[in-house]
Parts: C-alpha cells; sequence; structure tokens
C-alpha cells in the first residue's frame, strides 16, 4: 500500500506517473520536524535490519552506516568516502522488525544519515519544504520495489542489438581508428555490435556537428558500419559551444531557450567546447527544440546516444574564472605565506562544479525564474527526457539505444543510466556489482559500468574479470579514459580468452533479453540481493559479493587479483556451471560456502534447482543470433 504526504507545492518531477491521494505532511508517521526550509524524519533500526537502495550510490548494497546525499555529482573518484554520485535515486527500503519503503519526490539536495552519527537510527534531511514523500507499506521488499515500481511506471526497453558486446574509448578520433576497432574485433573473431564516439567526432566539441577531417562522409561512413553490423554510438554533452554562426547556439540564443542568470542574461560556463551555454530542460519548449536536434544524427543513420557531462558538470564559469584572475592578480608580488598560498590554490581547484555557479543558474519554469539549486537532480534527467519523447515521436518505442550519466527516478522509463567515471581498480567490479540490485529498485534496468575501468591502466586479468561480470549485465560496454592503456579484447596477449567470456554473453542474449523483458513488463529486478530471496538464511543476508539474477540464477564473480576462484555461498543446492566459449561445464554443489575455481577465461554461474536457462548458438553480431534454435543448461 502507498501512502502519498505532500508538504508545500511541490515542484512536478514527474518521476510518480500513478496517481495518489495526498495526504497532510503533520500526518507523516515518523518522528518528524518541518521547518527552518528543510524537513528532517527518522527512524529507529535494530541491529539486523538492513537499508537498501538509493540506486547508483557508493559503498554496500546494505546502505547502513554512512551518510549519502542525493546530489547529481561530476565526481570521477568513486571511493568509499564519498556521498554521491551521478545520480539522484531516492527510494530506499528497511527490511527486519519492520519492512517498509521510501520514496521522497524532490528535486534538490537530500542527506541519508543511514546510522552514521548513531548506528542504529536513520536520519533524512530533505532540503526544502516542497515536497512529497511516498509511504509503501505491506509485503516482501521486493513486493514494495514491485509496487513501486508500477506508481513510477514501465522501465525502458532498449533494441535487441543493444545487449550485444560494444566497445567504447575516450577517444576513436577518426574513421580509421574506429575500423582498427572493428578489424581488431573480426580478426580476433571476438563478437561486436557497437562502437562509440566520443566527445572526439564533433567539430570543435560541437553538439550535433561532425569533425570533417576525422569523418569526411559520416552519413556514408555510418550506413557502411551498419552493413557490417556495427552501430556507431555518438556522445552528446550537456554544454553547448558558444560560437556566432553555431546554429544550436545562436538559435538558443535568440530564443530564451539557454539558463538564466539572476539578471535575465545566459549562465555561461566552460566544458570541453570551451564557453558554453546551458539548455533549460526544465522548460518543455527547450526540450521539444534540443530533442529535435538528434534528428540531425538520426538522419545519418545513427540509432544509439549517450549523454554525457549533464549534472551538469562546469569546469569554471565566466564569473568564478575572473574571481579567480582578479585573485591572483591581487597577490602579484606579494610573498605569499603558506595561509595565502593553499587559499588561492583552492580558489582555482573549487573553479569545478562549483556550488556558488549553481546557485547562480536560473531556469525557467512555466515563467517562473526558479534557482538551479532547488531542482539540480533533475537538470540531466530533463535532457535524457528531452531525446527520450523526440525518438518515441518519431521513432516509436525500443528503437533508439539512449543512456546517461545524471539521472533521476522517471528517466528509467525513457533511457539507461552508465556508472560513470570507475577507476581500472580491482575494488570497482564489486562496486559496480552492488549498485546493479539498487539501480533496479529504482527501475533502471538498461545499467552497467566502463568494463575493464575507466580512469588509468587496466591489466588483462582485470578487463577478463570485469568482463566476466559484464557478461550479465544489460549494458556490456568496455570503455576507457583518453590516455590509458589499450584495453579492447585483441589488445592483450590471448585474444581467445576475452572471446571464451564474449562469446559467453551471445550465447546467453535470448534468455537475458527475456529476463530484461519480463523485468520491465512486471516492474520487477533482474538483479537482486540474495536477502531479497532467502530473508530467514542469516549468511545470504549479508551478502554482498552475489546477486541473483532473474528467477533461474546467482551470480558470483571474481574479483581478486590473481585468484584462480572465489568462496561461494549457496543459500540452496545449485549447478554450478563454467561457462567459456562454447563449453558448459557443469557441477552439483549442495547448500553452504564453497571454495569454485574459475579460470580467467570462464563465467561462473549458478542456477537453481529445477530451473533451465536457454543459450543459443554464439555468432558475431546479436543480429545473426538464431533465437529459435536454443540449448537449455
Ligand atoms: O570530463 O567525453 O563520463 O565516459 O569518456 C570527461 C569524455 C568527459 C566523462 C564521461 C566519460 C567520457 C568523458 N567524459
Amino acid at each position: 500500500m502507498i501512502t502519498k504526504y505532500t508538504s508545500g507545492s511541490p515542484i512536478d518531477t514527474e518521476a510518480v506517473v500513478q496517481s495518489f491521494p495526498p495526504r497532510k505532511i503533520t500526518e507523516f508517521p515518523f518522528k518528524n520536524a518541518l521547518g527552518g526550509g528543510k524537513f528532517t524524519f527518522g527512524f529507529e533500526m535494530e541491529d539486523g535490519d538492513i537499508v537498501y537502495g538509493l540506486g547508483e550510490a557508493p559503498r554496500g548494497i546494505n546502505k547502513r552506516g554512512w551518510i549519502y546525499e542525493s546530489y547529481c555529482s561530476d565526481d570521477p573518484f568513486h571511493t568509499e568516502t564519498k556521498s554521491s554520485l551521478y545520480a539522484a535515486h531516492n527510494f530506499i527500503v528497511l527490511s527486519g522488525s519492520k519492512t517498509f519503503g521510501i520514496y521522497i519526490d524532490f528535486p534538490s539536495r537530500i542527506r541519508w544519515d543511514l546510522g552514521y552519527t548513531s548506528q542504529n537510527s536513520a536520519e533524512i534531511t530533505v532540503g526544502g519544504t516542497d515536497f512529497d514523500i511516498y509511504l509503501i507499506e505491506g509485503g516482501s521488499p521486493r513486493e514494495i520495489v514491485r509496487e513501486f515500481r508500477a506508481a513510477i511506471g514501465q522501465s525502458y526497453i532498449p533494441p535487441l542489438w543493444a545487449f550485444g558486446y560494444q566497445q567504447s574509448r575516450w577517444s576513436y578520433h577518426n574513421a580509421q581508428a574506429v575500423d582498427r576497432v572493428i578489424e581488431g574485433y573480426n580478426k580476433a573473431d571476438i563478437p561486436l555490435d557497437c562502437v562509440y564516439l566520443d566527445i572526439d567526432y564533433m567539430d570543435s566539441y560541437k553538439d550535433f556537428t561532425i569533425n570533417s577531417e576525422a569523418f569526411p562522409d559520416f552519413e556514408a561512413y555510418v550506413r557502411e558500419k551498419r552493413a557490417q553490423g556495427i552501430h556507431l554510438i555518438p556522445i552528446i554533452d550537456a554544454g553547448v559551444k558558444q560560437e556566432d554562426g553555431y546554429s544550436v547556439f545562436e538559435e538558443g540564443r535568440e530564443k530564451g531557450y539557454f539558463c538564466k542568470k539572476a539578471d535575465g542574461s545566459d549562465f555561461e560556463a566552460g566544458v570541453w567546447p570551451g564557453m558554453c551555454r546551458f539548455p533549460d530542460f526544465l522548460n518543455p519548449e527547450v526540450r521539444r527544440w534540443f530533442g529535435e536536434k538528434y534528428k540531425t544524427l538520426t538522419d545519418m543513420g545513427i540509432d544509439g546516444f549517450w549523454n554525457d557531462m549533464n549534472e551538469p558538470a562546469l569546469f569554471y564559469s565566466a564569473d568564478g574564472l575572473k574571481k579567480a584572475l582578479d585573485k591572483a592578480s591581487s597577490l602579484r608580488g606579494d610573498n605569499l605565506d603558506l595561509g595565502k598560498f593553499f587559499n588561492l590554490k583552492d580558489v582555482f581547484l573549487g573553479l569545478s562544479n562549483s556550488q556558488e555557479d549553481y546557485s547562480s543558474i536560473y531556469h525557467n519554469i512555466g515563467g517562473e525564474m526558479v534557482n538551479h539549486q532547488r531542482v539540480h537532480n533533475i537538470y540531466g534527467a530533463n535532457m535524457t527526457k528531452a531525446a527520450g519523447e523526440y525518438f518515441e515521436k518519431a521513432f516509436g518505442r525500443e528503437k533508439i539505444l539512449m543512456f546517461s550519466r545524471a539521472s533521476f527516478i522517471g528517466a528509467h522509463r525513457s533511457s539507461g543510466i552508465w556508472f560513470g567515471d570507475n577507476h581500472s581498480w580491482w575494488s570497482h567490479i564489486l562496486l559496480n556489482l552492488k549498485m546493479l540490485p539498487a539501480a533496479n529498485m529504482c527501475g533502471f534496468l538498461y545499467c552497467g559500468a566502463d568494463l575493464g575501468g575507466f580512469n588509468e591502466n587496466s591489466t588483462r586479468d582485470l578487463v577478463l574479470r570485469f568482463l566476466a561480470l559484464g557478461v550479465f549485465t544489460p549494458l556490456m560496454r568496455n570503455h576507457s579514459a583518453l590516455g590509458t592503456r589499450d584495453q579492447e579484447g585483441y589488445s592483450f596477449e590471448k585474444p581467445e580468452d576475452f572471446r571464451d567470456i564474449i562469446l559467453v554473453r551471445y550465447r546467453l542474449i535470448p534468455y537475458l533479453y527475456s529476463t530484461f523483458r519480463r523485468a520491465s513488463e512486471t516492474n520487477d529486478m533482474i538483479f537482486r540481493p540474495l536477502s531479497f530471496d532467502y530473508p530467514d538464511d542469516a549468511v545470504a543476508r549479508e551478502c554482498e559479493t552475489q546477486l541473483m539474477l532473474g528467477e533461474e540464477c546467482m551470480i558470483a564473480p571474481v574479483c581478486e587479483q590473481n585468484a584462480g576462484g572465489r568462496t561461494v555461498y549457496l543459500p540452496e543446492d545449485m549447478t554450478f556451471v563454467k561457462l567459456s566459449g562454447e563449453n558448459v561445464e557443469k557441477q552439483e554443489l549442495p547448500k553452504g560456502l564453497h571454495y569454485v575455481s574459475v579460470a580467467l577465461n570462464e563465467v561462473p554461474l549458478f542456477i537453481k534447482k529445477g530451473k533451465k536457462i536457454p543459450l543459443c548458438k554464439p555468432a558475431m553480431r546479436t543480429e545473426e543470433l538464431d533465437f529459435d534454435e536454443l540449448t537449455f543448461i
């Protein structure tokens, strides 16, 4: 049962699609305090209680023992001590002595102290007094999630080919570089469906333009790749380059479509293209305008996109940079003491994504000037919505692949997400595994991490182990940062090991795709914590390194370097399957703890008793897969 409590007059985030009769916030059945521009409420937790949720966020499956903050942040260091990543997914479920779900529909900052200040208390602070809170009671955590998901509407389903293996890097600079990737995979006999175009495909990083030196006839090139079974997926950034003669900029400026400052002039900040203006995606007219710009690329045969930098990420604002430079000039000739030196350094380091800048931005919502801080968390989601609304109108559903970096619940209806700039760290295999069920709770089914790790140099074994998790994630994309070591499947010695892993993905696509569809259609999760399925099993309740997948399986990737296997907990008797290339090796294992060995070219999978999963024959492209010829494990 869902009960909605309303305070003040909330901004419509469009996260919830079902309507519920609102009750007054004074009836909210938790100890709470409203006033001073915020709302605080809390609940007590027993020792064994678990808090699930918060979608794409740092730390564990069980969120207890830390403070999280809902504030979409461009932060490329996903360390344990962070409180926010790129998304704001304000849904939690408490499971234990009491079980309930809470969704806070509020587009600005929320602080979730889940046992940080006091181990057994949760204290949640909503940074404003205009919001809706939904309390979901009755049933198991999974039932609560389903009820919540029904309220927020059906999750996005991408085209089938988006389940193929995808290769990205910042950047494959030109057609030759893209061709080398495709050739590399073809030669190594490794399947591939997509190659990504990072910012360098554009002319001077201008959205919806093509660098014609790099791609002399882009349209012909896109069609040629499609004929080879490859989809090219360009990136779109939120910031629009400020440049006379650039039509997107000029139209936006003339029509007043960019975000403003208090004095009514356009807000300006530097991102990749240099000085940019930021489309006011909160205005439906701007969404229509920006969404239709994607047509420039779909007209050339493009059918997939990734939306980046939409928190929005700001390297520096025109005003901030001026202040910093003035400060530096004022100190010229001064023999700086330590205090002044560090202060000056901080002024420059603080230029990016500064709170002062966010506070100086204004949106036009229904004619009212609304400060960005009040709606920060729905900016990126509305960029995605702009494109999603256009795609649905122009092509219908399930035709265009799209995923975004920043997100808010509601965007799950029109797109997927990726987990942003992780590192080539072993610990990030696990971090990314833990995000999967939480993202699913919040409606984001099409998601995945940068396999192999984005920042810094990866290693052959790390890429293989990361891929062995990625075999199961709907988005299976290898991506890496500028200047890092090559990490494509053919870049290391013995590419046949990579082939063995990636072939498994293609063999599993019928299973993964139907599991995905079913989860979307029934508002269910693809990935679940073990405790969702085995609530009375004490070991399963604490498990943070394995996940249930669909109704049939459990996954447990190897996530330590130089480990030839791992310890796994079986909450019931299962068949341990090692998949490698076209090989399937099976072993019955009883409930309990086991050490299983898993070679670098093997994908471990555990199948529940009485369940079977289909495998198809592998192929080099998803479009060549034959879904009618299946074998079963
Ligand atoms: O400031 O476009 O998360 O995937 O490769 C970095 C370059 C901008 C951040 C994205 C990453 C992408 C990169 N972008």
